[in-house]
């Protein structure tokens, strides 16, 4: 296929652009549009959405240059075929076939894909690419680069949450993204009036965007008007959104009766007026660059070309289902070091902020994204002070949107292939960013490894509003600032969530977190930001942990999906453990109270990693004392806790002497803020210890 002459210059660009190849472009778009809508029908695959009355997108992307960043969505096969020439590519993923270059046959046909190519992993969710786009430019920004993204949607699209993240991030932050709506008037049933009211352009122009409503059924004005719009946002101007007027000339997709929702007449209309490969046949006729007879030898050439291929790839591989837990994860191989730096006395807030400043110091590209971040205090908890003062520019405070801010660090770190950290203030809020890190958990899934995401989601988590431990009244955190977090991060395939109990811990974690290629959600309890290493009853500080307060200078890591052991009292353990985060610190005390009144050994499982947990240490922790008790923080609902705890019983059932027992806060919203209250929702030391003599009793 021939590669169309990109320009970016709008005076020379009409003489410059090879109007047949992209014509051609355009034949080939539809051409494999009819022989794919047909092969669906013929029972071939399961399902297709094609692109008839959407072809003109060749002739935006003819005016972009090579290395400009795509984010499409299923109605862009010329898109695809005009970035990449490759024919075989939608052929291979309709059909399934493990060549292909999207997704390796795994994912629906029409989902673009290609890191060699930039273009972004296409969702079946609408407008769920759109934070990412959205993080590309910012990070295109960062790098000074000339490049810029282009991001599509339909017309339903714009409804979403997800293009309002995108337009706001554009806006706000200047970012070289060209927002193309192809609004063919309908989505699915919905005709374009229910997506937004009055002039899309004006909405755009009022929130500091420039816009033009372009006619996406003339191939020429669209590649003009995108010449001229590029231009605009090269110069430095800004964003820009082009409402591009279209017209859907099949059904919505192969599962959709066109008849059942649109009129006669109006497909008739559309059908004559809207097609843009026609019309720009036509165009090429009437200014004598093609003779008529040339439309049909052209349709002919790319029909028998597409059919040749499809002969090709029907003889290539089908995916087999030994493959299915392929790509879901990707734990960092961890790299044994021994921290050479002197150890200093330091809270886990320092451990972070000295962590944050390491990860700066030995990448350029690294930055903390997140409300008040880039403030002198460094965000609300101080997390970022150091990275403030030592690396300005480095913490960047944000808009308050939390699927804004996951958006910019996942972009970001999907161009670089290191995490950029996302702060969110408090687990509770990052629900509006839910949608935003389930994608960014299963991209290396959907693309076959092709693409990853690396990305460290740092938040406040827990009870709490980041007072002391040694008061269990000192939190208040109550609703919307005491969640756990835990329960939501560890259902996601393809997440790592890590949530440290020690200053040391969160340190080598955080630093082997940013080693990681699979998103990290990294849960910082605020109740542990300033702790104190545990104490019994008496006064004194357990000692099993406490080193775990002194923090080398400097870089080291810690593995990700590796236990901590602690062994409070001396001989053989006669009870197990299971906790992570806080419950650690409150689980030392109880087991250090029962210790000093009974003798014997407790052991201590700190998780460290939730997920993947390290199921070997618990293993063997149950083996040998053969009772456990498994402590959470989370109400007790659907929780990890219960899944830690019906893992035991699956597995180590024969090593048991009794039920494993559960302790967790209760099943309410969350905790109260007032002291009585707050107290009783969670598990405390106390509890811990009761439910040990419990067991010990036995
Ligand atoms: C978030 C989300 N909600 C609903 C759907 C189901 N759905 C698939 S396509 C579609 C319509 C999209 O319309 P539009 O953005 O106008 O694009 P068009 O198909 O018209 O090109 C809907 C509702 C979905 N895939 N994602």
């Amino acid at each position: 296929m021939t590669v169309n002459i990109r320009t970016t210059e709008a005076n020379v660009a009409a003489q410059q652009l090879d109007l047949i190849a992209l014509y051609r472009t355009m034949v080939t778009a539809r051409t494999t549009n009819d022989i794919l809508k047909t092969r669906k029908t013929q029972g071939k695959f399961a399902f297709y959405i094609g692109c008839a009355g959407h072809e003109s997108i060749a002739a935006v992307v003819a005016a972009l240059n090579e290395d400009d960043w795509l984010s499409l969505y299923y109605r862009d096969l010329a898109a695809w075929l005009q970035r990449t020439g490759d024919i075989r590519g939608p052929l291979r993923e309709a059909y399934s076939r493990t060549t292909g270059p999207m997704c390796s046959g795994r994912n629906m046909p029409s989902h673009y894909s290609s890191k060699r190519h930039h273009i972004l992993p296409t969702f079946s969710e609408v407008g769920a690419l759109a934070p990412f786009a959205g993080g590309v430019g910012f990070s295109l920004q960062w790098h000074k680069s000339s490049d810029l993204i282009m991001y599509t949607t339909g017309d339903g699209g714009v409804a979403t949450n997800d293009f309002n993240v995108l337009f706001r991030q554009a806006a706000v932050h200047k970012l070289p993204v060209l927002m193309v709506v192809e609004d063919n008037g309908w989505a699915i049933t919905t005709a374009s009036p229910i997506q937004w009211a009055g002039s899309l352009v004006e909405w755009a122009r009022g929130g500091g965007v420039y816009a033009e409503e372009v006619d996406g059924t003339d191939t020429m004005a669209t590649y003009e008007a995108t010449t001229r719009l590029v231009q605009h946002i090269r110069s430095g101007q800004g964003p820009v959104l082009m409402h591009l007027r279209l017209g859907l000339l099949d059904a919505h997709s192969s599962s959709t009766d066109i008849k059942s929702y649109r009129k006669k007449e109006e497909i008739e209309l559309t059908t004559a007026t809207k097609d843009p490969v026609k019309n720009f046949g036509r165009w090429l006729v009437e200014h004598g660059h093609l003779q008529e007879a040339d439309i049909e030898r052209i349709r002919k050439e790319v029909r028998a070309e597409l059919e040749r291929a499809e002969a090709q790839v029907l003889q290539e591989p089908e995916p087999t289902a030994d493959r299915v837990m392929d790509h879901v994860i990707n734990v960092p191989q961890w790299r044994e070091n021994t921290p050479r730096g002197k150890k200093r006395p330091t809270p886990m807030l320092g451990a972070i902020n000295e962590a944050l400043v390491e990860l700066a110091q030995r990448d350029s590209g690294f930055f903390v994204y997140g409300q008040d971040v880039g403030s002198p205090k460094g965000g609300v908890f101080g997390a970022t002070s150091m990275l403030v003062t030592q690396f300005p520019g480095r913490a960047i405070s944000s808009p308050l949107n939390e699927q804004l801010i996951v958006g910019i660090a996942a972009g970001a770190g999907m161009v670089d292939g290191k995490a950029r950290c996302a702060e969110i203030q408090f687990v509770d809020y990052h629900q509006s960013a839910a949608q935003t890190i389930r994608m960014a958990a299963r991209v290396s899934y959907q693309s076959y490894g092709d693409w990853s995401v690396p990305l460290i989601i740092r938040t406040k988590s827990g009870s709490g509003g980041g007072g002391p431990i040694s008061s269990s009244t000192a939190g208040g955190g109550a609703f919307g600032h005491s969640n756990t977090g835990e329960q939501w991060f560890t259902t996601i395939p393809g997440m790592i969530t890590i949530c440290p109990a020690t200053p040391f811990d969160a340190k080598g974690l955080l630093l082997e977190a940013g080693r990681a290629q699979s998103p990290v959600a990294f849960l910082e309890r605020g109740r542990l930001y300033r702790s104190e290493p545990p104490k019994d009853d008496q006064g004194n500080v357990i000692a099993a942990i406490a080193e775990c307060w002194n923090v080398p200078d400097g870089y080291y890591t810690l593995p990700i999906g590796k236990a901590r052991r602690l062994r409070i009292g001396e001989g053989p353990s006669s009870l197990a453990i299971i906790a992570w985060g806080t419950m650690v610190l409150e689980a030392c005390t109880a087991a250090a109270n029962i210790v000093n009144s009974r003798g014997g050994a407790i052991d201590i499982v700190d998780l460290r990693t939730l997920a993947p947990f390290d199921e070997e240490a618990v293993a063997a922790a149950v083996r040998e004392a053969t009772r456990v008790i498994v402590v959470t923080e989370e109400s007790d609902l659907t929780s990890f806790g219960r899944h830690v705890h019906s893992w035991i019983v699956q597995h180590c059932f024969y090593d048991l002497d009794g039920t494993p027992a559960f302790i967790s806060a209760l099943p309410a919203p969350a905790a109260p803020y007032n002291a009585p209250e707050e107290t009783a929702f969670y598990p405390t030391a106390r509890t811990i210890e009761e439910k040990m003599g419990e067991l010990l009793a036995e």
